[in-house]
């Protein structure tokens, strides 16, 4: 359902954005690296109604998309935020038209957009998720597992994820530690909902060792190929049986419509950085419900923030598979909102409170500030 009733203007006084360093609790790792510490932007709206919050997702390094932290700081500092403080009053629907002039960038844009919504939804009482079309009260919670040192060290950490709740494991995978690693998670925990990401690792010429995956019967294997290997992608799913799930191809609706319509992918991962904003992550899934092509919300290490606000995403209807929207601490010690999400009966509360629907511990946020700015109409 598109978005029936829009959100009140705001007038738009001075943004915030802060760069934060939270120490994960294990470190993270990739077909494309690990990561000890995250490094990400949360943006503070001020409005005259009040402020709003959001988080700009990138990773320090340009490894998983061509955003990053620094880059993300600059552009957004100066272009995307002067532009937004230009406008004397912006409806939350006009961000991303304010700063479609501007190419890329999505996750800065993503996270302007949210402190915009969150302010102009809070001071109307409303929440995120009543706005999105949410139809769920709570929501299924997957995890996302990184690479370990072993299929021994593997079945150790996805034993924990079990015993916590998890409802859904995703693997890491990266040639060489995929055919192993998958066979051990099976063996140990039998037919368990699963799947496998390999972050744009492979190329067509591995398709042969992709088909191996087949007999595994997972869920899906999501981004084998590159970013823009579209056709590619549709040559290697007319040879597997698993079905293919597209992350970082779908950079909007209409890419998200190309991987249909290609047979490039037969499931979408929708995560609201990724497309530029949680309105063209709804606009994905009215997309894709209407084709039948099941979604899931992915994530991206966020803080409370986004995280909160992926709850509220991934309890729109068209979510019909689990998302990576887990617990807080499943990445961090202390979050920076003073609920943390936690896991119950392995799924995730949608928050209810006006807005994202959690608040900011001051004191934990400052805790982790490397950089602190502000900028004025
Ligand atoms: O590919 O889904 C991905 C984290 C960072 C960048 C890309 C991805 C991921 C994850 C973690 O898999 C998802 C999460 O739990 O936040
Ligand atoms: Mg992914």
């Amino acid at each position: 359902m598109p978005i029936t009733r829009p959100a009140a203007p705001v007038a738009l006084e001075a943004v915030e954005l802060r760069v934060l360093h939270l120490p994960l609790v294990s470190p993270f790792t990739t077909s494309f690296g690990t990561e000890s510490v995250r490094e990400v932007i949360v943006v503070r709206a001020r409005t005259a109604g009040g402020d709003g919050w959001g988080e700009i997702v990138t990773q320090a390094a340009p490894l998983y998309s061509s955003e990053y932290t620094r880059g993300a700081w600059d552009v957004a500092q100066r272009w995307l935020v002067p532009a937004l403080l230009d406008a004397r009053t912006l409806r939350p629907e006009d961000v991303a038209t304010t700063l479609e002039p501007f190419v890329g960038h999505r996750m800065v844009k993503a996270g302007l957009e949210l402190a915009v919504l969150d302010a102009a939804l809070r001071a109307e009482g409303r929440p995120l998720g009543a706005y999105l079309g949410a139809t769920v009260d709570r929501i299924p919670s997957g995890v996302s597992v990184g690479i370990q040192q072993s299929p021994t060290a593997l079945v150790d950490a996805v034993s924990g994820y079990l015993d916590q709740g998890y409802v859904r494991i995703k693997i890491k995978i990266k040639p060489g530690r995929d055919i192993a690693e998958t066979a051990a998670v099976r063996d140990a925990f039998g037919a368990i909902p699963l799947q496998v990401d390999a972050n744009s690792a492979y190329t067509l010429a591995d398709a042969d060792v992709l088909a191996e995956l087949d007999r595994f019967d997972l869920l899906l294997i999501e981004q084998p190929l590159q970013e823009d290997d579209l056709v590619d992608h549709a040559a290697l799913a007319a040879r597997l049986g698993t079905p293919i799930c597209l992350d970082e191809s779908i950079t909007s609706r209409k890419a998200a419509a190309d991987a249909l319509a290609l047979g490039a992918a037969s499931v979408i991962n929708i995560k609201a950085g990724r497309v530029g904003g949680y309105l063209e992550a709804v606009r994905i899934h009215d997309l894709c419900r209407d084709a039948g092509v099941p979604v899931w919300c992915g994530g991206m290490l966020e803080t409370g923030i986004g995280r909160a606000a992926n709850a509220a995403l991934a309890a729109l209807p068209g979510f019909t598979l689990p998302g990576d929207v887990s617990a807080s601490d499943r990445f961090y010690h202390r979050d920076i909102v003073t609920d943390p999400i936690v896991l119950e009966d392995g799924h995730v509360r949608v928050p209810t409170g006006p807005g994202l629907g959690v608040e900011i511990d001051p004191v934990a946020l400052e805790d982790v500030t490397v950089d602190r700015v502000e900028l004025r109409r």
